[in-house]
């Protein structure tokens, strides 16, 4: 009934593998799919992964570095898999421990691992036993724990979801307020005044003093000296990986070492803004990669986790495809079309803004943009397009012979459809030979059917180069279910067999959140793209790129 199970070292060399009677598919692109995106990405938390029709279990040894996969059909549930890999797990690991415990790619090479006969002695055990257990029967409502709940248990009270409640009021009043700014603020932001420098070449990366975070590794260095004299001072520790700093010595961890330092870490995860659900992943993911691992002498639980986690979160938010957009702008100049870029994103997340900070940088760089006002919904969104357009056109004087301006707003005022008017404005560009159209969409909730559907008509109709989700660095749990509902509306109203999801994102009022930086996390976590453009504040000049080691240690910071 397995398709497969193979067993590799986390170096890569696969030690043995064994394929299911009568498969004759490979199962080197499901395993390869697995190892691309979860065992190197981090998300290892869930010890199973779908790939076409077939589910992976996987298990990581860490100590001896190992990765068991077995394979088999999505259809089919078997029940007896977890313990199966387990087992097979622990045999082979005290099968050929001599050979693992030399370790080094030659020695795994050179080894020879017979291990087909215990494997399926293993095997027959295992479907023996599920057959043995036979099927359950399904359990009547009496038994069941809905049975046992009272009605008044079921219903949803206001003080019952306080946490939220207070979550969704205070975003209220932030939005309220912004709303209230809204006309004064917007067309009179930026340049009041104020000294822009030159954004000229690639932008710069956002930045933390580092001051604390050495502090902290100070600390450390002091605890693990203690520790070594087996004199840990009570109290000593504060911060959040203060406990079972003591505990030092060459053993392999467990999960019970590591469990009240993952809590902690979590907490503290979910206290620096990352969404709740993602904090556990990644705690989760770092306890798999974690388990069984030797510790050196003088390592700490606290450290060996706390490195492992820092070491994940950089990993995540390392962008795995480059985002080059001077030089994708260059090329689409090349070919004789503009470059374009689409805009979307629940209400006042700064959408308009950073679109106008984009284009101060596309300008700084010598390119022409053409603006596309296809937010035709809100009152005064089109002015404040045309008011950052004028002032656009004042910091850069026409350079070309025509004396054209470098900047162009392209609007065919309020009610109209969205996605016709940025089709109109991507041909002119193409006409008048712009390098880059810009389209400023309405802000819209995830949860409005009607206005996403709109959206991914947009996005579906003018195939735009990018398409970059502009999201508040302020928001925690909410990230999640934006993106998610964003990307789920793409690909359901997308007319296409592969619908254009969103490509990166932009993280606004980053100067807000002082280091609370966890929707970073929760925004390329849950979306695997990279954030292209960071907010800084309200001039033109507030436009960074992401320092993914600057945001982890602010992340890890006490
Ligand atoms: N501090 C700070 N404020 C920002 C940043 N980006 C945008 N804002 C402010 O956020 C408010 C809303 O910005 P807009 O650009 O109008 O937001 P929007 O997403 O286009 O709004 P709608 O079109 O109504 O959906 C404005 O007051 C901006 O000045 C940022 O990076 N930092
Ligand atoms: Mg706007």
């Amino acid at each position: 009934m397995l398709d497969f199970f193979t067993i590799f070292s986390k170096g890569g060399i696969v030690l043995w593998c064994f394929q299911g009677t009568g498969v004759t598919e490979s199962f080197t692109g499901p395993v390869n799919a697995l190892i691309r995106s979860v065992i190197l990405q981090e998300r290892s938390g869930n010890n199973s992964y779908t790939h076409d029709a077939l589910s992976l279990k996987y298990k990581l040894d860490n100590e001896f570095e190992l990765v068991f996969v077995v394979g088999f059909q999505k259809i089919l549930t078997l029940t007896y898999v977890d313990k199966f890999i387990d087992d097979v797990q622990l045999h082979f690991r005290d099968r050929y421990k001599n050979e693992l415990e030399q370790k080094g790619a030659r020695t795994l090479l050179s080894s020879c691992f017979a291990f087909e006969d215990d494997f399926k002695m293993l095997l027959c055990e295992a479907e023996e036993s599920s057959k043995a257990r036979g099927p359950t029967s399904m359990r009547s409502f009496n038994a069941s724990l809905k049975s046992q709940k009272t009605v008044k248990s079921m219903i949803e009270t206001k003080g019952g979801d306080k946490g939220k409640e207070q979550g969704g009021k205070k975003n209220k009043n932030a939005k309220k307020e912004g709303k209230e700014l809204h006309i004064l603020i917007k067309s009179c932001l930026v340049v009041q005044g104020m000294q822009l420098s030159s954004m000229k070449g690639d932008l710069l990366a956002v930045d933390y003093e580092s001051s604390e975070e050495e502090e902290e590794d100070v600390v450390e260095k002091v605890v693990v000296a203690d520790t070594s004299k087996q004199i840990p001072k009570r109290g000593a520790y504060g911060g959040m990986f203060g406990m079972l700093k003591g505990l030092v010595g060459s053993k392999s961890l467990s999960q019970e070492d590591m469990e009240p330092v993952l809590d902690k870490m979590r907490d503290h995860l979910i206290a620096k803004n990352v969404a709740a659900e993602i904090a556990s992943q990644l705690c989760d993911s770092v306890a798999k990669k974690l388990e069984g691992k030797v510790m050196g002498t003088f390592t700490t639980v606290a450290s060996t986790v706390k490195g492992a986690l820092q070491d994940s979160l950089v990993q995540i938010l390392q962008p795995k495809r480059r985002v080059d957009i001077l030089r994708d702008v260059l090329e689409a100049r090349s070919q004789r079309r503009p470059f374009v870029i689409t805009f979307c994103g629940v209400n006042g997340v700064g959408k308009s803004t950073n679109l106008a900070k984009i284009s101060f940088w596309l300008i700084e760089n010598g390119f022409t943009v053409l603006i596309a006002a296809c937010d035709t919904f809100r009152a005064g969104a089109v002015e404040q397009l045309r008011t950052h357009q004028r002032r656009l056109n004042s910091l850069h004087p026409p350079q070309d012979d025509r004396g054209r301006p470098v900047v162009q707003l392209y609007e065919k005022g309020y009610g109209k459809d969205a996605a016709g008017i940025a089709m109109e404005a991507i041909a002119y560009a193409r006409n008048q030979d712009f390098d880059v159209v810009l389209v400023d969409t309405a802000g819209r909730m995830q949860d409005n059917t009607p206005l996403m559907t709109a959206l991914a008509k947009l996005i579906a109709v003018n195939m735009p180069d990018l398409v970059l989700f502009v999201g508040e660095a302020l928001v925690g749990n909410e990230a999640v279910d934006q993106l998610v509902k964003f990307n789920q509306a793409l690909a359901d109203h997308s007319i296409s067999d592969k619908p254009r999801l969103i490509d990166g994102i932009v993280l606004t009022k980053f100067d807000t959140i002082d280091d609370k930086v966890g929707a970073a996390i929760s925004m390329t976590y849950i979306t695997g793209q990279p954030i292209v453009f960071v907010g800084t504040g309200q001039t033109y000049n507030d436009l960074r790129s992401l320092n993914a080691r600057a945001v982890v240690g602010a992340l890890m910071k006490a």
